[in-house]
């Protein structure tokens, strides 16, 4: 299966080129932002939980999102008519990540890339604060994104270096376009699969 982890910080552009991935690769989407926000949207007890630390521009705890992720998996890719996954904001730390390989290796699959978006902070602040005051996303207001950028800084970064040791990080500029990124994204992706 092609498994690409599509990367980077909150507003370079993951949720946006997932779905060009999709359409042209046939591949399932799992977004664990996605989830999370379904289940808020649900009034169920995880989207409460979820929301409380959403709110706050915090992760939710690995071994809940950990456990989340496995069950998304198997779910998404149990009737086989996918030609592969894509990971969008997920995983976040390096226990994800370690966990995801395992999840992988397991069902005999690996990651075949993982995508990192790169953008320059002041661009990823105007993106957020647009899409906030066009749909309401509650955590998008300067506060809580200056929050979620520094646990991305601290928490998720030390994955590229993980990534990089494994030989299958692949840094793309996540500044122009949708359409010129997404070229980018395929002229790696095409090299992959
Ligand atoms: P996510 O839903 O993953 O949200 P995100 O990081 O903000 O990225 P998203 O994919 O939505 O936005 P995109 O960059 O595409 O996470 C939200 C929260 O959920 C986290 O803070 C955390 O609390 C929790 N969570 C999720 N996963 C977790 C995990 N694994 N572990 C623990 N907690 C987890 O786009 C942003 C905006 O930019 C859009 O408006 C888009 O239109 C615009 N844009 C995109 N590309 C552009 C371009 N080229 N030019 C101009 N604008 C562009």
């Amino acid at each position: 299966m092609l498994n690409i982890v599509i990367f980077g910080a909150p507003g370079s552009g993951k949720g946006t080129q997932s779905e060009n991935l999709i359409e042209k690769y046939n591949l399932a989407h799992i977004s664990t932002g996605d989830v999370l926000r379904a289940e808020k949207a649900a009034g169920t007890e995880l989207g409460k939980l979820a929301d409380s630390y959403m709110s706050k521009g915090q992760l939710i705890p690995d071994e809940l999102m950990i456990d989340i992720l496995a069950s998304v998996f198997d779910q998404k890719t149990k009737n086989g008519d996918c030609k592969g996954v894509i990971f969008d904001g997920f995983p976040r730390t390096i226990p994800q990540g370690t966990a995801l390989s395992e999840m992988l290796k397991e069902r005999g699959e690996k990651i075949a890339a993982v995508v990192s978006l790169d953008v320059a902070e002041e661009e990823l602040i105007d993106r957020l604060i647009s899409r906030g005051q066009k749909t309401g996303r509650t955590d998008d207001n300067y506060e809580t994104i200056k929050a979620r950028l520094d646990v991305y800084y601290n928490q998720t970064t030390p994955l590229k270096e993980m990534y990089e040791k494994e030989g299958i990080l692949h840094a793309i500029e996540g500044i122009g376009t949708i359409d010129e990124i997404f070229g980018r994204i395929a002229t790696v992706v095409d090299k992959v699969k």
